[in-house]
């Protein structure tokens, strides 16, 4: 994997590029300069190939690691059973996305003029190919995306459709669904493609998926809480969260810029979370990119995964409701003991692999305190960090008593008015589309098999390992 070792080492020890790399790296630069996305990842493709297929000829048969009895019962955790190129999610430090941690993203991606928040193209550069990208490679992104973002009219009559008691996450799986009917990948599949093709196609509908998602998110929008008014036309000027927070109806600069950072954040989080897992595995049926991002989708409306930022602001809803905006410490340990008693879950607490405040957390809480210091709901979102950890901590089972990337989403819209909660799991889906669709791509290009792991029963279990038989 040394071509995507750790791009944030490379950059800033240019000198210690040796050997094959170091050869790699000059016969790149003037296609790394280009900014066609898809000629950079053309070239990188061939190499990748054949570095996984060297690693795998010397340690294919290398043992990773080992499987209990409680793994298999407990949701797999800690198996070490996936490849994922993109990202990795170190339980203390959190997410590094190609080797760069949030703050670090923060730092050297691209930023629109007057702005200072990562632009989301640049984070699906680097995702995608390992590099940083420069402005002008961010900018082509952002005019391919403007000018891919139309929607077919059945995508649009299906949506203007929608009985408006149908949840969000379900109109936005259904009309990804639906614009399968674009798939190149399921159209050169059926035409007989050459399977080393299969990434170019798989890159072409992730681009067109990727331009088109705000124009369906907006249009879900503006059907459910603004009267079905339209979304007005894409302005290919325009970045792609401009373009998205104008089709939603906002005008605030400092939105567009919170957009701008939550599009970045929420991308990727390798590959064993439910939204990324499954679209991966569902994609090795060669399901096209739309049909398995529409799977990862319905994932991601699950309330333990992201639908817990809506999930977040209805239990602070309910405390306000409740206790009122200024609660108490005091007041808050008792909803929350009465929240668990009543064996509900802390929403925006715990992670299956961190065991530390999420870094996606903390980089929301400091764009609060720069931006939205006073704000009631941000400080009792504040006073719940003080007050939650101490009492998961108590319980003795809560693997991790800090708070998650949910935790704090929801505050930040609320303060520039988007207080529609049941719409907040669509915005993280808009922005997950960067990561696992980009894992997609490397999927295909690495030719990587249809998954199927291997299940027993528990009869089957109790055997291997030396049980009694069942009393049953
Ligand atoms: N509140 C109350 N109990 C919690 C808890 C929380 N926030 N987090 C974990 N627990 C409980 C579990 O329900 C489990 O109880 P059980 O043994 O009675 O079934 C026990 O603690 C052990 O769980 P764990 O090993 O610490 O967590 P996990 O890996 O099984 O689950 C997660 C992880 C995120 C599902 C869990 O922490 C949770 O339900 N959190 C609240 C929902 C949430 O915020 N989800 C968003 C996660 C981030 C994301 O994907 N967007």
């Amino acid at each position: 994997m040394a071509l995507f070792r750790s791009a944030a080492a490379r950059l800033m020890a240019p000198q210690q590029k040796v050997g094959p790399l170091a050869v790699l790296s000059a016969r790149f630069c003037s296609a790394s300069e280009s900014t066609d996305l898809r000629e950079v990842l053309a070239h990188k493709v061939p190499a990748m190939q054949s570095e996984v297929k060297g690693f795998r000829k010397e340690h294919g048969s290398t043992k990773v690691g080992e499987i209990t009895v409680d793994m298999m019962y407990g949701g797999m955790r800690g198996i070490k059973g996936l490849v994922t190129e993109t990202s990795v999610l170190d339980p203390e430090e959190g997410i590094r996305f190609r080797g760069y941690s949030i703050p670090e993203t923060q730092k050297v991606l691209p930023s629109a003029e007057g702005g200072e928040e990562p632009l989301p193209e640049g984070i699906f550069w680097l995702l995608l190919t390992g590099d940083v990208p420069s402005k002008a490679q961010v900018d082509a992104v952002s005019k391919e995306w403007a000018d891919r973002a139309d929607l077919p009219p059945h995508i649009v009559n299906m949506l203007n459709n929608f009985p408006s008691n149908l949840h969000p996450m379900s109109q936005f799986s259904a009309a990804i669904t639906a614009l399968n009917s674009e798939s190149q990948f399921a159209k050169a599949y059926g035409d007989g493609v050459h399977k080393s093709k299969y990434w170019e196609y798989c890159f072409e509908d992730s681009m067109n998926l990727i331009a088109k998602l705000p124009t369906v998110a907006a249009t879900i929008y503006r059907n459910l809480y603004r009267d079905g008014t339209s979304i007005g036309a894409i302005d290919p000027s325009k970045d792609w969260s401009s373009n998205f927070t104008a089709m939603l109806g906002y005008d605030d600069p400092q939105f567009t810029e919170l957009m701008r950072l939550y599009l970045t954040i929420h991308s990727d989080h390798e590959g064993g979370n439910v939204s990324a897992h499954t679209t991966h595995l569902v994609g090795s049926a060669l399901s096209d990119p739309y049909l398995s991002f529409a799977a990862g989708m319905n994932g991601l409306a699950g309330p333990l995964h992201g639908l817990a930022n809506q999930e977040v602001l209805v239990w602070l809803s309910k405390v306000r409701a409740e206790i009122g905006d200024d609660a108490t410490e005091d007041q808050l340990k008792e909803f929350i003991w009465k929240t668990l008693k009543s064996g509900q879950v802390v929403p925006g607490y715990g992670h299956a692999v961190l065991r530390k405040t999420d870094p996606r957390y903390t980089c929301q809480r400091e764009f609060a305190l720069k931006h939205l210091p006073d704000d009631k709901l941000f400080k009792l979102v504040a006073t719940v960090y003080k007050v939650v950890p101490p009492i998961l901590t108590d319980l003795g089972k809560v693997k991790n008593p800090w708070p998650n990337v949910d935790a704090h989403s929801g505050v930040l819209l609320q303060h520039y008015g988007m207080t529609e909660m049941s719409f907040y799991t669509v915005l993280f889906g808009v922005s997950r589309a960067l990561g696992v669709l980009a894992s997609l791509v490397w999927d295909r290009a690495l030719g990587l098999p249809i998954e199927r792991p291997k299940s027993m029963s528990s009869e089957g279990l109790k055997k291997f390992v030396g049980a009694a038989a069942t009393a049953a």
